[in-house]
């Protein structure tokens, strides 16, 4: 008689050869992984996201079917595709006579309801198991500050140094000192080298003709016969291992900087290997350390704390966040914000040359850095006014690494302030000055970054003080934004009434500018 069997769904983003599931085989037990459009069409992904995804899962399967699993693999034109998790699902467990389903906790809001959904709707046994890949667990960053007054990142992060014990000296950290954020703010240097990006060279035309034949509908460009970016564990170490040889030592120190001829600087560009869990978290933050701790003349303490906080401060700080708020985080808008994303995002086609570079960027290779996202194009937005849903769809949409729970977060919280100042303490606003501290660009640009009104004039100046003044009764009370009213205030109200002018031309004609 055959043996009872057990169906394993593997998600797409859940993608870690390291998970206990895999350290024995058993023929009773059934993988399945699924191109769905349910996926491919909850946003107008890049189409290097859709690539990249289904090229890992695509590689994940073989290399489990290679050690001896059994896998189910559904690619997205198989024709009893049913182009649902549920629907395949449910003709799995008919077709292999399954009496129990298995998966592991999924990192969308969504799709975690659809599960304990379909689950509830089945006549056999169901378990959910974890991931196995942060450092903390879903509710953990809750259970921490539930009942506290303040909920900040950088207690977090001592505590989860603490916790793991890293980068410290019994209780204390190990230099004495917690953070040196305030030595990662430097602009490049016109002497300093970047080295060239680690790029693959896959042929994806294959998958690329599957999606463009179903017609899921794409943004951004490839090229199918050299996608650039890790599609599996192998080469996700080996993006690891380039990045600690030679940026590492850099990382810290440029981490805030912005170049137009640069689109990742000393970034790291692991966001997609640990978004698919192909690398875990700790493997790259023990990496790292180790690199540091054997080349300690050459690396300063900066450069790895500045890289460690992102990873198990920031990263794990955001999945924390997100199972703590959500679904209501989803619809928040403290601004009230209405307006319309302009059209030029979805191109790049504007004079404004930081907005320009780095969108073109986005679209060229699916990436852009952090101080990019929050400081150029997320900038905008919120001084422009945009509904933090025209935010969100559009990073969900553009990034190779954009998941709901880490793109959520930095977009409509740290980005927008949609959520009134839960996750950033005051707006990420900035004027040109700070952009042409930091950057390149406006050197190059059609617009002067000191000129605040009449046809030269940066649209970022006048936007800001309208974003203050437009914003005053919602921030006026916040001890980090005082000071930027006292200033406005010692205005003379025709220099005031010019700004709101010009602001407000710049805003009328905003998909032109
Ligand atoms: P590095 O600069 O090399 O940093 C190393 C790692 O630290 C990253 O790979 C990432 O895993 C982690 N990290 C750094 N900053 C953050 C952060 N703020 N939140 C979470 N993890 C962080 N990150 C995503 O992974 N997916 C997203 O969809 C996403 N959307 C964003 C939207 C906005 C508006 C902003 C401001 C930030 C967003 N981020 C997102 C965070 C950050 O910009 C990216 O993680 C980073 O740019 C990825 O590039 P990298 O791997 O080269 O990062
Ligand atoms: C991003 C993505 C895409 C484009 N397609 C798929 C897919 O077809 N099948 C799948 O399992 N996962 C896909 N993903 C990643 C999912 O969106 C991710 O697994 C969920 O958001 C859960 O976090």
């Amino acid at each position: 008689m055959a043996k009872p069997k057990t169906l394993r769904l593997i998600l797409g983003d859940q993608l870690n050869a390291k998970h206990s599931w895999f350290k024995q085989k058993n023929e009773n037990i059934i993988y399945t992984l699924m191109e769905v459009r349910t996926e491919t069409d909850y946003a107008w992904h890049h189409i290097q996201k859709v690539v990249g995804f289904f090229a890992a899962m695509r590689g994940f399967a073989k290399a489990l079917e290679q050690a001896g699993h059994r896998v189910v693999y559904f690619s997205l034109d198989a024709e009893n595709n049913q182009q649902t998790f549920e629907g395949n699902l449910k003709q799995l467990i008919q077709n292999f006579g399954i009496v129990k389903f298995e998966y592991q906790l999924p990192d969308e809001y969504r799709v975690d309801e659809t599960l304990k959904t379909f689950c509830n709707t089945l006549n056999i046994a169901s378990e959910a198991f974890d991931t196995e890949h942060f450092y903390t667990s879903r509710f953990e960053l809750k259970d921490m500050f539930s009942g506290k007054k303040q909920v900040l990142m950088e207690t977090f992060y001592r505590a989860m140094r603490k916790k793991h014990h890293v980068l410290m000296a019994g209780e204390k950290p190990i230099t004495g000192k917690w953070n040196y954020d305030a030595d990662n703010r430097k602009k490049l240097p016109e002497n300093v080298k970047v080295p060239a990006p680690m790029l693959f060279s896959h042929d994806v035309s294959e998958i690329v003709s599957t999606i463009e034949k179903a017609g899921v509908k794409t943004i951004g460009k490839i090229n199918p016969n050299s996608f650039e970016w890790p599609i599996n564990r192998k080469e996700s170490l080996e993006l690891l291992a380039y990045f600690i040889e030679h940026f590492l030592s850099r990382f810290g120190d440029y981490q805030d900087a912005m170049h137009r001829d640069e689109w990742s600087l000393f970034h790291s560009r692991l966001s997609f290997s640990l978004n698919t869990k192909m690398i875990s978290p700790k493997e790259v933050v023990d990496a790292a350390i180790h690199q540091w701790l054997k080349n300690q003349d050459q690396i300063e303490f900066s450069q790895i704390e500045g890289f460690v906080r992102q990873i198990i401060g920031w990263r794990e700080y955001m999945r924390g966040i997100y199972w703590w708020k959500m679904p209501e985080f989803a619809s928040q808008n403290f601004f009230e914000n209405t307006a319309s994303l302009p059209d030029w995002y979805w191109t790049g086609n504007t004079k404004m040359a930081c907005m320009k570079s780095a969108i073109t960027q986005s679209l060229e290779h699916a990436y852009a850095h952090h101080i990019q996202r929050l400081m150029i194009t997320g900038n905008f937005a919120l001084l422009a006014g945009v509904h933090p849903d025209h935010v969100d769809a559009w990073y969900l949409s553009i990034y190779i690494d954009a998941l709901d729970w880490v793109e959520i977060t930095n977009t409509r919280g740290m980005s927008q302030f949609a959520d009134g100042g839960f996750i950033a303490t005051k707006p990420y606003v900035s004027s040109a000055a700070y952009i042409h501290k930091m950057s390149h660009y406006c050197d190059k640009c059609h617009y002067n970054f000191k000129v605040k009104t009449g046809e030269k004039a940066c649209p970022f100046n006048s936007l800001y003080w309208n974003f203050y003044d437009r914003n005053r009764s919602k921030l006026e009370g916040n001890p980090r934004i005082g000071m930027m009213y006292k200033i406005w205030d010692k205005m003379n109200l025709a220099t005031k009434t010019e700004y709101i002018l010009q602001a407000e031309k710049y805003l009328s004609e905003v998909n032109y500018i």
